[in-house]
């Protein structure tokens, strides 16, 4: 059976800012209070989804959340018209205004864990929206991220979409960043394999320095919610040391793409046990695992963090190739890009380098794999995705102007108190959704 894999990337909203919210996040604390260009941003990510989709790879788009937050500016006591709510945050909690600005829905691969429905028992393809409880700026994403999927994503015979788990520390849940897929075609059954930084129920040491973002408990609520079978499910713990040297995410640390998983020396606790289950699992599908595994002497776990050499994405091109997509973080540093440069003479089947420059989301901490969800679907499934969420010429076109009329070139933490950024961003996301074709999702249209 034919199968696509389709990058959901995030669009960046314009109020996209540096706040230094994430604590574990080294980019995101390093850069807080820096000028940001949501304008310049919003264009990076684009400019690499129009590139994807004209080597003709599968690409689709996924909208900003409304913010700031107006919502649970309420819920948390601020009071009057929209203007004085903002006011209001701004004299008392300015950090609670940025939380409530950030454009944080942007990292795409934190919107929520995706199962093919090639690996489900019902047949159909599995999302469940992630609950982002480590970080209270991404927490209140998981109910619009629901409403968007389910707006793209519509027809319930091929589509089940799973409310976020429970917003505690058990269950934290941080999606696909934490999630990998490995098998052949996209269309047929793959091993999924699970990464989780702690777990609470009887489980080996975690991160001492930072937090453990996905927990052992929530993956496994999702492979019971997305009908997976153990035989072809892998559970595996990141190495707690690596997550306290700024690898808050899996894909910080490792990325699949089919048979390839490319990671680092220390990536997981008890690595050469987890590599087994996998090839173990995968031989039951008769596939082979090819596992490309850099050595920390060649690059350290520190120039991984700085250069998002494992943020990466490996596409395969429709000549059968792959392709890794790296930020320019990549090229800029000597080990990595050396590294990069003999990978693709090794005789594996990534053998051309992209690079992409998304200077705007790193400093937040967010590459090339951060922007993207990945959903793999058979034929039938891509005919049921609305179109309009679809990357070509003409949407690639409208957006383009669409951000040229709305964003702004420049934003700091105290431009979030202007009514008139309220009043833009709501302006541009009714458009949107027009343009489109996703109904009225955002809590502004629906008042
Ligand atoms: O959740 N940064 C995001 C980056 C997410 C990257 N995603 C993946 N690795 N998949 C985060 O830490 C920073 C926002 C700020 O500080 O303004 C932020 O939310």
């Amino acid at each position: 059976m034919l199968g696509y894999e389709v990058n959901f990337d995030g669009l960046v909203g314009p109020t996209h800012h540096y706040a230094g919210l994430s604590f574990g996040n080294e980019a995101s604390t390093k850069h807080r209070n820096l000028v940001s260009n949501p304008k310049l941003a919003a264009k990076q990510g684009l400019a690499k989804m129009k590139a994807l989709s004209d080597l003709g790879l599968k690409q689709g788009v996924l909208v900003p959340h409304e913010r700031p937050h107006l919502p649970m500016l309420r819920k948390l006591g601020f009071r009057g018209d929209d203007a004085s709510v903002l006011a209001q945050a701004m004299q008392y909690a300015p950090q609670l205004l940025s939380s409530l600005s950030s454009a944080s829905c942007m990292w795409t691969a934190n919107a929520a864990t995706v199962s093919p429905s090639a690996d489900s028992a019902d047949g159909r393809v599995h999302f469940t929206a992630a609950n982002l409880n480590n970080k209270f700026h991404r927490s209140i994403e998981a109910d619009t991220t629901s409403q968007v999927l389910k707006a793209i994503f519509r027809d319930e015979q091929h589509f089940a979409h799973h409310a976020a788990l429970p917003q505690v520390a058990l269950f934290g849940d941080e999606g696909a960043a934490n999630h990998n897929r490995l098998g052949g075609s996209y269309a047929e059954r793959s091993v999924q394999v699970f990464v989780y930084g702690q777990q609470h129920f009887n489980g080996e040491a975690g991160p001492k320095r930072y937090p453990a973002r996905q927990t052992r408990e929530a993956s496994e609520a999702i492979a019971r919610l997305h009908q997976l079978d153990a035989a072809h499910t892998v559970f595996v713990q990141q190495h707690p040391d690596v997550i306290d040297q700024g690898v808050f995410h899996n894909d910080v640390i490792a990325v699949s793409n089919q048979q390839v998983l490319f990671h680092h020396q220390q990536a997981f606790l008890h690595q050469a046990q987890a590599l087994d289950e996998i090839r173990r699992k995968m031989a039951t599908i008769e596939q082979e695992l090819i596992a490309i595994e850099v050595p920390t002497q060649r690059v350290s776990v520190d120039d991984a963090v700085v250069t998002y050499l494992f943020n990466s994405q490996i596409l395969t091109r429709p000549d059968g190739g792959m392709s890794i997509v790296v930020p320019e973080e990549s090229r800029k540093n000597a080990a990595v890009w050396g590294y990069l440069n003999d990978m693709i003479q090794m005789g594996t089947p990534i053998d051309e380098i992209k690079v992409f420059d998304l200077r705007e989301s790193m400093q937040n901490g967010g590459g090339p794999a951060c922007l993207r969800l990945r959903v793999a679907l058979n034929e039938q499934e891509l005919q049921a995705v609305n179109p309009k969420v679809l990357m070509n010429e003409q949407l690639f076109g409208a957006l383009n102007q669409w951000v040229d009329r709305h964003y702004r070139d420049r934003l700091t933490q105290a431009d979030l108190v202007d009514p008139q950024l309220l009043i833009e961003s709501r302006q541009a996301l009714d458009e949107l959704t027009v343009l489109m074709n996703l109904g009225s999702i955002y809590p502004f249209q629906q008042i």
